[in-house]
């Protein structure tokens, strides 16, 4: 019998939300690893993880720490990206990296594996996962866009705090303790850690994720949007995106409005389409009131369609209700998959 071949691997930022999840996630999909070795900044390295029921110490991330290994991913910032991801490349490493930092670079496949999966034949060592939010919303529609053609998508997105970190969580029901208990809440760190002002979580919808660009949209919008086009391959694709961030832990929600190049398409037809789609699960019938909910999604795999429904001017628009975990199908376990698709390649030397 053939042996299974194994890998070294690295996880960066291994003791954030996504790089938990990331651990969590090559144990339970049963990568094939032969080391494992978590980095995170100089403040948690010495502190141990437990990995497959053993422990390992955190170590700093430097240059030198990629010496040996064959798939490092990233999920520390993008600034940890940019100084180290070549680094890991000119060791020999392959780089998954979940921040935006590579995303838009031609050089850089950009993959979900349901959809782009040939897309990482041409890396020349780093390999993007998109954005949270992005990978839902693709994962869901690119079946559709295959079947029926797909002109314009207009999104308003429902996010959880998880996305922008453990932090963030911890401000949230820091604040939502405060508010219960007749407290002034203290906001340091959402709706961005960096921006000029901070505003209360806990009970409220803030509509900025990520800073704003010139044009009026946030980064995070013009994520949404530039990244749809790239991992569909269709520059023409219309897309709008309005960003929000709720007081939810995990899981984000999205009300999507669709627009189909193909005339005629009936609701029955596009629930066929999803139903066969990888990854999708469809969660809808108004009569039993069943469709996806964030708190219901959360800890789950697969991303979730409901609310599906003919737009009653428009013959080709139609709208759904699109639920993922972000930290699982929109960060650490797309970012496994894309590694699972690698080795299943025969990319991952
Ligand atoms: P988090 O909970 O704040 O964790 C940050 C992690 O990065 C920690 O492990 C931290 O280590 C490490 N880190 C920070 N500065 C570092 C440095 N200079 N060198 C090495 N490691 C460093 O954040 P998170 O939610 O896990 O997100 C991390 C990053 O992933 C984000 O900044 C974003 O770029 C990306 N992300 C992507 C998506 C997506 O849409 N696909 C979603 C969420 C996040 P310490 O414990 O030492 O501080
Ligand atoms: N700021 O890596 O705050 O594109 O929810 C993902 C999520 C950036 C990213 C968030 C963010 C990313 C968030």
């Amino acid at each position: 019998m053939e042996t299974q071949k194994t890998f070294n691997l690295a996880v960066v930022g291994a003791t954030g939300a996504v790089g938990k999840e990331m651990l969590k996630t090559l144990e339970r999909l049963q990568f094939p690893v032969k080391s494992i070795l978590p980095l995170s900044s100089k403040r948690s390295a010495g502190s141990k993880i437990i990995f497959q029921g053993e422990e390992v110490e955190v170590k700093e991330a430097t240059p030198e720490a990629f010496e040996g290994i064959d798939l490092a991913l990233f999920s520390a910032g993008g600034s940890v990206s940019k100084a180290l991801a070549p680094e890991a490349v000119k060791r020999g490493a392959i780089v998954v990296d979940n921040t935006s930092a590579f995303r838009m670079d031609p050089d850089v496949p950009l993959v979900v594996p349901e959809v782009n999966p040939d897309h990482l034949e041409d890396h020349n060592g780093i390999i993007s996962n998109p954005n949270c939010s992005t990978i839902q919303m693709v994962a869901a529609l690119e079946p559709v866009r295959k079947a029926f053609g797909l002109k314009k998508i207009i999104v308003s997105t429902y996010q959880a705090v998880s996305g922008a970190g453990a932090d963030a969580i911890d401000e949230m029901y820091a604040q939502s303790k405060d508010v219960i208990e007749g407290k002034a809440t203290e906001a340091n760190l959402l709706p961005v850690s960096g921006d000029k002002k901070h505003y209360q979580i806990a009970y409220n919808a803030i509509p900025q994720i990520d800073l704003f660009q010139d044009n009026g949209y946030t980064f995070e919008e013009m994520k949404m949007i530039n990244e749809t086009k790239k991992i569909t391959g269709d520059a023409d694709l219309q897309v709008a995106a309005t960003c929000v961030r709720l007081p939810i832990e995990t899981g984000h929600s999205e009300s999507v409005f669709f627009e189909v190049t193909q005339e005629g398409v009936t609701t029955e037809e596009l629930f066929s389409v999803l139903e066969k789609a990888d990854g999708v699960t469809v969660m809808d019938n108004p009569k039993e009131q069943l469709y996806p909910m964030a708190v219901d999604a959360a800890g789950k795999d697969d991303v979730f369609v409901g609310r599906i429904r003919k737009d009653l001017d428009n013959d080709k628009g139609f709208h759904c209700w699109i639920v993922s975990d972000n930290l699982l199908k929109g960060a650490a376990l797309n970012s496994v998959q894309i590694a699972q698709t690698l080795v299943k390649k025969g990319l991952l030397k």
